[in-house]
């Protein structure tokens, strides 16, 4: 059971229910404990000030001081706030206080639509203080990449009536993370209806791994665009960095290309399920703001079907095979089956066309993902166009036959998108498949050029293989981190309504990709594991249930990657439960994780 005293004497500790055989498997609460009075020129308030790492999440990973009081502010008392940083990143800064500010407001339990009600009354304690806010910055790049510096120093000291917060990073990034954890030694206070704020702090801070992602699927159902604002912002409270956006699938095509308006015209459900240009660039902003790379995906030569239907008309052949080819359990995993067709060399007139219009939409691009998933050979093989061109050309019609075309397709998608990105190479990501086995991966795939993410479960001797080969991987296994329950829960017909085992925030927590990693090659590959990503496949999520589904499980999964702690979720379960109501604080709709009683019990 965790139990732990901070050095200015608060207990924290987590209890079990009294008489349960096993106390580790149940719903347990919080007990927080005062064992010194509370000093006469601040508060104690264990939730800020509880343990080494107060309430920060993820956990910082360098030296961390807290101090044990708090002094009292109003948001309009924020006084001087002073950027030191290259001019042209001035602009962003400027923009991540504001949000900073925004989300200390989102405190009060009666925030509504950009305000709250600071209306007191208010005595000298509260009045008299307020919060100062320095930022030094020093590189100029607004780029986020595995080489992007996210490290900060945050240090606040209290003078009596100053509380001076000073963050020091060498970039953007960096600095954004350090507003993130003084947003998180701040809350709200019921008795004085105030902002308080930790007089003291000393903290240093960086990730252990630079990908930390949410795959969020908007093609078997739409998202909005303010559900995607929410999943974001709810990532940027726990410094998660990537916005894997996995637009398009066989079901539909949302996405709007200005050169390509019959993809959208065909491939959606409705005209209002589209994502128009404009909102693109406006989450590529948004997400920036808040320390976020959008990665886009086009998932190819799989998992492509609708909206591609206008290619026929418009004299370019047949560019999709299998569409709605029954029955589909032997053509694809998941209805409506299609994929490429390789026959067709049209099909890279249209991709290249894909690319041209996505590009703009996310560029500067980092990276790429490429799909590549669930090939299903059978669809192809079983494709009259198919097997006639494979046999004109002398390919032969072997399973390897099949798997040369499929790389080849991979090449000339990646020198397409090359092309489309003005000859500049970036990263290309595909999910593991059958071309990323053994036997193809080290034959059709250039490590340099490939990173592989890994959904298979953290077992997967795959996964030691890719390693061997010295591919750079992120781990994204289904057995942990996938947060939808997937098609699993009903592609096996009517009836098949299962989720289980449900993945709990513990399990997300404790799935550890070095460990893993180590348990199959029984060496250390830590410097090709880049991190992971959680899933939220969307066969049952829309804009209603997302927020639920991904949080604060999502969470977990961040310090996991952030902090990579050697502790059990056991260490962090009091901090979790706070960073719950934090999400909540900021409109995010987290699932509960204990009753109510378990803090008004305290
Ligand atoms: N869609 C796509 C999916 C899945 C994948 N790719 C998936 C596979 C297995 C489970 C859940 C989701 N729905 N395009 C695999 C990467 Cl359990």
């Amino acid at each position: 059971i965790a139990s732990y005293t901070s050095p200015w004497g608060w207990e924290c500790r987590t209890e079990p229910v009294d008489g349960n055989p096993d106390p580790t498997q149940v719903d347990r609460c919080i007990k927080v404990e005062k064992s010194i009075s509370p000093s006469a020129t601040g508060l104690n308030t264990c939730i800020l000030t509880c343990g080494p790492h107060g309430a920060i999440w993820p956990r910082p990973t360098g030296p961390t001081h807290i101090g044990p009081y708090t002094a009292y502010f109003l948001p309009q008392n924020i006084g001087q706030v002073t950027t030191t940083c290259p001019g042209s990143i001035r602009h962003y800064l400027d923009m991540t206080i504001e949000v900073f500010v925004d989300n200390i407001n989102k405190y009060h339990p009666d925030y509504v639509d950009g305000s709250a009600p600071w209306d007191g009354p208010y005595g000298p304690e509260v009045t008299d203080q307020s919060l100062e806010i320095h930022i030094i910055v020093t590189e100029e790049s607004m780029t986020l990449d595995y080489n992007t510096d996210e490290s900060y120093d945050l240090n606040v000291v209290h003078d009596g009536s100053i509380t001076s917060a000073t963050i020091t990073a060498p970039t953007f990034f960096g600095a954004r993370h350090g507003l993130e954890s003084l947003s998180q030694l701040i809350d709200y206070d019921e008795e004085k209806d105030s902002l308080q704020v930790v007089h003291s702090a000393q903290i240093s801070d960086s990730p252990v791994f630079p990908h930390r992602g949410i795959i969020v699927d908007t093609a078997r159902n739409f998202m909005d665009v303010k559900s995607i604002e929410r999943t974001i912002d709810a990532m940027a409270a726990s410094k998660l960095n990537i916005f894997h956006w996995h637009i398009t699938d066989s079901h539909t095509f949302p996405l709007n290309l200005e050169n390509l308006p019959d993809m959208v015209e065909w491939g959606t459900y409705s005209s209002r399920h589209i994502y128009q240009p404009a909102d693109i660039l406006h989450l590529k902003e948004y997400a920036l703001v808040r320390g976020i790379y959008i990665l886009p995906e086009f998932d190819a030569p799989a998992h492509v079907g609708n909206g591609f239907q206008w290619t026929e008309e418009a004299g370019l052949g047949k560019v999709v095979v299998c569409l709605n080819k029954e029955p589909w359990m032997q053509f694809c995993v998941e209805p409506p089956c299609g994929q490429f067709n390789l026959a067709n060399s049209n099909i890279y007139t249209v991709l290249s066309s894909i690319y041209d219009g996505m590009v703009p939409l996310f560029q500067p691009l980092s990276s790429f993902h490429y799909g590549g998933d669930e090939v299903n050979l059978n669809c192809w093989n079983t494709t009259q166009e198919i097997i006639d061109w494979m046999t004109a050309n002398d390919y032969g019609l072997s399973s390897d036959s099949y798997y040369e075309q499929w790389s080849i397709f991979q090449e000339n998608a990646r020198l397409e998108l090359t092309e489309a990105n003005g000859d500049v190479e970036v990263p290309g990501i595909i999910w593991t498949s059958s071309l990323t086995e053994s036997g193809h991966a080290d034959q059709y795939l250039d490590p340099e050029k490939y990173i592989i993410q890994i959904w298979t479960t953290g077992d997967d001797p795959i996964i030691g293989e890719l390693l061997e080969d010295g591919f750079n991987v992120i781990f994204s296994n289904f057995d942990a981190w996938y947060l939808d329950c997937g098609y699993g829960a009903w592609v096996g017909g009517p009836g098949n309504n299962w989720c289980s085992p449900y993945k709990g925030w513990q399990t997300v927590y404790e799935n550890n990709p070095i460990q893993l990693a180590s348990d199959i090659t029984g060496a250390d590959y830590s410097s090709q594991i880049l991190g992971g990503e959680a899933a939220l496949w969307s066969e049952q999520v829309d804009s209603l249930n997302a927020d639920a589904k991904l949080w604060p499980r999502a969470s977990a999964l961040a310090e996991r990657l952030w902090t990579n702690p050697s502790e059990s979720w056991r260490m962090a379960e009091t901090r979790m439960i706070h960073q719950r109501q934090r999400l909540v604080a900021r409109g995010i709709a987290a699932e509960r994780l204990q009753p109510e009683w378990c803090h008004q019990n305290e």
